[in-house]
Parts: C-alpha cells; sequence; structure tokens
C-alpha cells in the first residue's frame, strides 16, 4: 500500500476490512494490532467506535509507518467506502464458504469508490486437513476470478494464506499469518 498521509513523522496508510460476515474480519484487524504492539513492545491501542456504530477505527504502527485500520461490517459497506480515501483494504476470506454475494458486493464497491490496492487474506486456511485441497483451490481461484471481474489485476493484490485466530492467540515470533499481512501491507 502507498501512504497518503502523514501524523508525528511517520507516513499514514488508511485500510479497512472488507469480507463477508463472519469471516474474520475483526479477528484479522486485532491480531495486527497485537502483533506489532507486541513486537514494539508496547501497548494494543483501543479501537474507536465511528459512522454510528458500524465501524470500528484500530490504530498501528509499523517501524516505518501508522496505520488506520477501519473494520466494517458485513453488510452496507458501498455508502461506507464512499466516505473514506482508503490507501488499500484487507479483504478477508473463510476458504470454506463459497465466497459469497458479499465479497463480490465488495470488491464492486470498492472498485467504484477507486480503492487501488487489495491484500487477500484467505482465512482458515491453515484449519483445514489435506482432504480440503479442493476448497483451497476453489477459494483461490474464486478471489482471482472475482478480482478479475472487478478490475483488479494481479499487480494490484496479493493473497496470502493462514489463520486470524491463530494469529491473535500465538506469540509474536512464530506469528506467520500477521508476518505475511504486515509484509504484504508494508509493500
Ligand atoms: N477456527 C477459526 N476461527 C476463526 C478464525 N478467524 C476467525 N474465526 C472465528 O470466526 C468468528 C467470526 O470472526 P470475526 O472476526 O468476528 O468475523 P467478522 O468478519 O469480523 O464478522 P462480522 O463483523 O460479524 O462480519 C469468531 O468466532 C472467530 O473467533 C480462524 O482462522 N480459525
Ligand atoms: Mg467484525
Amino acid at each position: 500500500m502507498a501512504a497518503s498521509g502523514s501524523e508525528a513523522g511517520k507516513p499514514e496508510v488508511t485500510i479497512a476490512s472488507l469480507g463477508g460476515a463472519g469471516y474474520g474480519k475483526t479477528t484479522t484487524v486485532r491480531a495486527l494490532a497485537r502483533y506489532l504492539a507486541l513486537q514494539a513492545g508496547t501497548e494494543t491501542e483501543e479501537a474507536e467506535v465511528i459512522a454510528g456504530g458500524n465501524v470500528r477505527r484500530f490504530v498501528y504502527e509499523t517501524a516505518r509507518r501508522r496505520y488506520i485500520h477501519l473494520d466494517c461490517p458485513g453488510e452496507g459497506v458501498g455508502d461506507l467506502l464512499k466516505s473514506w480515501p482508503l490507501d488499500g483494504a484487507l479483504l478477508v476470506v473463510d476458504v470454506r464458504d463459497d465466497i459469497d454475494g458479499h465479497v463480490a458486493e465488495h470488491l464492486a464497491a470498492a472498485s467504484a469508490a477507486g480503492v487501488p490496492r487489495f491484500v487477500v487474506l484467505l482465512n482458515l486456511w491453515n484449519d483445514l486437513g489435506n482432504e480440503s485441497l479442493d476448497l483451497r483451490r476453489r477459494a483461490h481461484e474464486n478471489v482471482h476470478y472475482l478480482m478479475r471481474i472487478n478490475g483488479y489485476g494481479e499487480d494490484r493484490f496479493t493473497v496470502t494464506y493462514g489463520s486470524a485466530l491463530e494469529a491473535l492467540e500465538i506469540e509474536a515470533e512464530c506469528n506467520y499469518t500477521a508476518e505475511d499481512l504486515v509484509r504484504e501491507l508494508e509493500q
């Protein structure tokens, strides 16, 4: 994501969590905030409730940047996206689901609002056993398809794989899901 603002000397990046209801959006942003706070040896900042209670605004920092991360609900995202200029979005997908209408709706709204880039987390990837290869393949293909039909070429999104719940619960040193997400957000 490219930074569009700056605060306290650090470039500031504003992103939103998108994805279907219950896909793990809130778990993912909480995991990111906790992971970066643990790494920096600081406390996790309390999220602020905004937009009439629909959105929670998390703030976290890497060494290079400050992130404002808006945690959106699964529904009614179109109007919210119109109100905020975003530097990018984090799309959270439950690999067990058929990538329902919400994701298609969110991507169309994001594209219309001019959201420039996406980082995608294929969530619950780690929770599936080897017998679920078809499920994983289908989720991967569906995401690429939906991105493409909404005008997001391969240069405008990256896909990571992991578990938001695991990322929220394990120690920072072996938190591969959070590590991958931060690396992609920092690009
Ligand atoms: N097993 C497992 N459960 C997960 C994972 N990520 C999230 N969950 C669980 O899924 C449920 C929904 O997670 P949330 O983060 O609240 O999902 P959300 O997308 O924010 O939901 P809404 O805001 O209601 O749309 C919670 O019970 C989480 O603990 C994961 O990687 N593995
Ligand atoms: Mg949520």
